[in-house]
C-alpha cells in the first residue's frame, strides 16, 4: 500500500460560546482537515486543532509545512509503517509537531482500516472503553461559570471541571476558582489551568490560596521556559502542579521526570508530535511516576477520536481526560468515534479512528487560502 494523495483543507467552526483562556479568546475554531489517500483505495483523516498563542504554531503555517514540506516527503510510503512514516517526516524537517502529528493521525486511521482494528489496537490495545471527561470552565466569570457546571452536574455530563485563569489580576482569578469550587462543593473536582499566565511570585501567592481552598491541580502556573520554578512549586506545595505547555518532547518529559519539575503531564496527540509520540512522553511519566491527564487542543470529531483511542491504551489516566472539543463546537465535519456518558466519555468500536467526513459541511466550513 502506497501513499499517493494527501489533501489539507482550512476549516473555521462555530463554538456554542466564546472560550476564555490567559492567552486567548475563542469565538470560533481555525483548524486544519487532512485527507490521505492510497493506491488501494484506502483513505485516512487527520486534524490539526491548535489554540492561538497555546505555542508558536499557526494554523496556516501549519498548512503550508504539511503541503511544501511533509507531503512530498510521504509520497510512496506505506501509511501502515509508522516508523517509516515519522523517519522520512523527521528527515524533511525537524519539529513541527502539530502538522505530523494531524498526518500520523491519517495514517493509523488508513492502517487501521486496512487491517480492519482500530487504532488502539494498532497501538496495543485498550485497556479502557471509558474515562472520565472534563469540562473546561471558560466564562472568566464565576457566576455563569457556576451556572454551566451546575448545569452539567445535572446532565450527568460532567463531573471534573477546570476554570481558566492566568489573565487579569491575580487575586481575581483566585476568588473565581474558589467561589466555584464552593458553590460546586467537595463531590465535585476543581483544577485550574493558567496556561502559563504567572511569574513565579504570582504562582506561589495563588497557589498558597488554592490549595487551601480546596482546588485539586494547577496546571502550567508559569512559562514553559521556567522548568526550574516548576519544580520549586512542585516541591514547596501539596497540590498537585501539571506541566503542559512545558512538556512537549521526549527531551522535555526527561528534563521534567529528572528534576521532579511536575507532578502531572498534560498530554496531547498534536504537541507531542502525533499519537506514537504522545506514548513515548506517557512512558517517561510512568517511570518517573507523574501522573497523566489526558489534555485537548478542542479537537473536533477527528482529533477527539484520535486522542481517545491513545488515551484509551494508557497503564494509567489519574486525571481523566478533557476531551470537550466536540461538546463545545457547535458543528463538525466529522462526527466523533465517542459518546458522553454517565460524567465520562465512552469509546465507540472503531476501525481505524471511526470517523467518516461530511464533505457538504467541509465545503461549507471552508477557508479560502
Ligand atoms: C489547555 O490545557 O490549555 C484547549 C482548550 C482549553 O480549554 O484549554 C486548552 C488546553
Ligand atoms: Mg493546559
Amino acid at each position: 500500500m502506497k501513499i499517493e494523495r494527501i489533501v489539507t483543507t482550512r476549516i473555521a467552526l462555530p463554538l456554542r460560546r466564546p472560550h476564555r483562556l490567559a492567552m486567548a479568546t475563542l469565538t470560533d475554531h481555525d483548524m486544519l482537515i487532512v485527507q490521505l489517500f492510497t493506491d488501494e483505495g484506502i483513505a485516512g483523516l487527520g486534524e490539526v486543532s491548535i489554540i492561538p498563542h497555546y505555542g508558536a504554531e499557526t494554523p496556516g503555517a501549519i498548512q503550508h509545512i504539511i503541503d511544501a514540506c511533509l507531503v512530498p516527503a510521504l509520497m510512496g510510503a506505506d501509511p501502515r509503517n509508522l516508523m517509516q512514516v515519522h523517519a522520512r517526516m523527521d528527515a524533511a524537517i525537524m519539529g513541527n509537531a502539530y502538522a505530523k502529528a494531524a498526518l500520523e493521525m491519517a495514517c493509523l486511521d488508513c492502517a487501521g482500516r486496512a487491517l480492519g482494528v482500530s487504532v488502539a489496537t494498532l497501538l496495543g490495545g485498550a485497556v479502557r472503553k471509558r474515562m472520565p471527561a472534563l469540562w473546561v470552565l471558560g466564562h472568566g466569570e464565576a457566576q455563569r461559570d457556576i451556572e454551566e457546571a451546575r448545569s452539567l452536574l445535572d446532565s450527568r455530563s460532567h463531573r471534573l471541571f477546570l476554570v481558566k485563569v492566568g489573565k487579569g489580576e491575580p487575586a481575581e482569578n483566585v476568588r473565581r476558582a474558589l467561589d466555584i469550587k464552593q458553590a460546586l462543593g467537595d463531590q465535585v473536582s476543581v483544577r485550574v489551568d493558567a496556561n502559563q499566565g504567572w511569574d513565579e511570585a504570582t504562582a506561589s501567592w495563588c497557589i498558597e490560596r488554592l490549595e487551601a481552598g480546596g482546588i485539586d491541580a494547577v496546571e502550567q502556573p508559569v512559562p514553559a521556559w521556567n522548568r526550574a520554578a516548576m519544580q520549586r512549586l512542585a516541591a514547596r506545595f501539596t497540590v498537585p502542579i501539571m506541566a503542559d505547555e512545558a512538556v512537549c518532547t521526549l527531551q522535555d518529559a526527561m528534563a521534567f521526570a529528572g528534576e521532579a519539575a511536575a507532578d502531572a503531564f498534560s498530554i496531547k496527540v498534536s504537541k507531542h508530535g502525533g499519537l506514537m509520540r504522545a506514548r513515548q512522553v506517557a512512558t517517561v511519566a510512568e517511570a518517573a511516576g507523574i501522573s497523566l491527564f489526558g489534555g485537548t487542543m478542542l479537537e473536533g470529531g477527528i482529533g477527539t477520536s484520535a486522542c481517545a483511542q491513545l488515551f484509551a491504551t494508557l497503564p494509567s489516566l489519574a486525571w481523566g481526560c478533557q476531551l470537550f472539543g466536540p461538546r463545545l463546537l457547535k458543528d463538525d465535519v466529522a462526527c466523533a468515534a465517542v459518546s458522553y456518558d454517565a460524567f465520562d466519555l465512552v469509546l465507540g468500536d472503531s476501525v481505524g479512528l471511526g470517523v467518516e467526513i461530511d464533505p457538504d459541511k467541509l465545503r461549507f466550513y471552508q477557508v479560502p487560502r
